[in-house]
């Protein structure tokens, strides 16, 4: 008798992801000017021991190689990020250097049979258009629309998947209100601010790449999340599980695809911030929404876990979040009074985050229904990944990661989409969080999502055991069900 298995769709995509800054390193070669988190990781404090992107996984170096390893690993396509300083160093002029290691790097990946899944913006602006105002001043919507096409014009004939933002929740609250992102600024204002002109440069270039080429997959991805009430009878809990689901979620989904920015969060922001809304309200120009809510081809949904959040704090108070622990920071949401996290006894990974599948499945479901359904607009898991301790050891000569707990959140969040799929959502293809061990940010080199071990001190790569299974359920393209009892 054979073991059931559950199948996915011919046509579904398994991938992984990374982005330039936390992979690239040669921070300082053929050209590439700062970005914001060159600057950051100068700031003493900003980054878990002082750490930087200057060498990184040397990506840059090693693309070749990279390459060929993860054609050995069977994936069908790579989610990376262009540089944009790399490309139009202090957010000016082509450099011809930098745009030519994308060339040679989506050749590779072309002739390794591997589709090629193209982020133009993974958080790391020019550091000279920060000196601007960053995202805070609307020229830079106008200025990444510029670079949008540039990298058209270089790579149009060979990409074809092109992703504007990745997860511009973060590029906004965490770097301009809670500080803990580049450019680490703590102002209510410039996060509304940011936000807009994000989303208004997102629009923009879809609209423009799209009258420049009309084969093109144009999409976006954020990162959304589902928030549960403590107690769905409890009026305060439904408040702070409503005001959360509307600053990360609807804050982005609701301009996007209804061209209108949701009118309860504007107003709770207006409560505790009215200098703020006044200054977002002006920033929005007549045309703005249009443009921000040009058809989409493709939505990418980054998912970490869920929320569980009540209206009054919990006994024990739960930590986690993104801030590294010896920093001070603010809050990400304007609006944050009497949200408190409670903790609902799900296993959780070494960055705290809960591993919470079943939130996977009603994510979707609810983004499909309530946004992308009507549009028909697919939808693709672009990240989903967690950092664990890792142990490496050397067996038979051979370095080996026995992280049985990332394989089994592999495979339970896989399964996750495999029942949204059968509640009958469109979604097609799912990108682990990360093809590497990598910069993790504020979190230095400290926090591992790899499915690869990278060793720092020799740049050696490493299939992880959870890899090693990753591969194994793309070459059968199922799952196995687990035998019940
Ligand atoms: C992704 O973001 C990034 O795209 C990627 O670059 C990064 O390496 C990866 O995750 C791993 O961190 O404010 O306490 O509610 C993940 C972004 C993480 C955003 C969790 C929301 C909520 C923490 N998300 N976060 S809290």
């Amino acid at each position: 008798m054979s073991a059931r298995t559950r199948p996915f769709p011919t046509d579904f995509l398994f991938g992984a992801a990374t982005a330039a800054y936390q992979i690239e390193g040669a921070a300082h070669e053929d050209g590439r000017t700062d970005s914001i988190w060159d600057a950051f990781a100068r700031v003493p404090g900003a980054v878990i021991n002082a750490d930087n992107g200057d060498v990184a996984c040397d990506h840059y170096h090693r693309y070749g190689d990279d390459v060929a390893l993860m054609k050995r690993m069977g994936l069908q396509t790579y989610r990376f990020s262009t540089s944009w300083s790399r490309v139009r160093p202090d957010g000016g002029a082509l450099n011809p250097k930098g745009v030519d290691f994308y060339k040679r790097l989506t050749d590779e990946l072309l002739d390794a049979g591997i589709m090629p899944w193209l982020t133009l913006y993974h958080w790391d602006l020019p550091q000279a258009l920060q000196e601007k105002g960053g995202w805070t001043n609307r020229d830079t919507a106008d200025l990444f629309t510029e670079y949008a096409l540039d990298m058209h014009e270089a790579l149009g004939d060979r990409v074809q998947a092109w992703t504007t933002l990745n997860e511009p929740w973060c590029s906004s609250f965490l770097s301009y209100t809670a500080g803990i992102h580049a450019p680490g600024h703590e102002s209510v204002r410039e996060g509304v601010l940011a936000a807009h002109h994000l989303l208004l440069a997102h629009g923009q270039a879809v609209r423009e790449l799209r009258a420049r080429d009309s084969g093109l997959q144009l999409g976006i991805t954020l990162n959304l999340t589902v928030a549960d009430p403590v107690d769905p009878t409890d009026p305060a809990d439904l408040d702070a599980a409503r005001r959360i689901d509307g600053q990360f979620n609807r804050w982005f989904l609701d301009p996007i695809f209804r061209a209108a920015y949701p009118a309860d969060i504007v107003e709770d922001i207006r409560a505790v911030d009215a200098e703020a809304i006044a200054a977002f309200e002006q920033a929005v120009h007549p045309g703005d929404l249009e443009a921000i809510a040009t058809p989409l081809d493709a939505l990418g949904v980054n998912y970490y876990h869920g929320e569980f959040v009540g209206g009054s704090a919990p006994a024990v108070p739960v930590t986690g979040g993104d801030a590294p622990t010896d920093r001070p920071a603010s809050s990400p949401f304007p609006s944050h009074d009497r949200i408190h996290w409670h903790d609902r006894g799900l296993p959780r990974t070494t960055m705290h985050w809960e591993v919470q599948p079943e939130g996977l499945t009603r994510l979707l479901v609810r983004v499909q229904e309530d946004y992308t359904g009507a549009k028909q607009v697919p939808l693709y898991v672009t990240e989903n990944g967690a950092a664990y301790d890792d142990v490496a050891v050397v067996e038979d000569g051979e370095v080996r990661v026995h992280d049985a707990d990332r394989a089994e959140f592999v495979r339970v969040h896989l399964g996750a989409i495999l029942d949204a799929q059968d509640a009958g959502v469109d979604v097609r293809g799912y990108f682990y969080w990360s093809l590497l061990d990598n910069f993790e940010w504020a979190w230095g080199y400290e926090k591992r999502f790899g499915i690869v071990h990278v060793d720092y001190d020799t740049q050696q790569r490493s299939v992880k055991d959870s890899g090693r299974e990753y591969s194994r359920i793309i070459a059968e393209r199922a799952l196995d069900v687990p035998p019940a009892g």
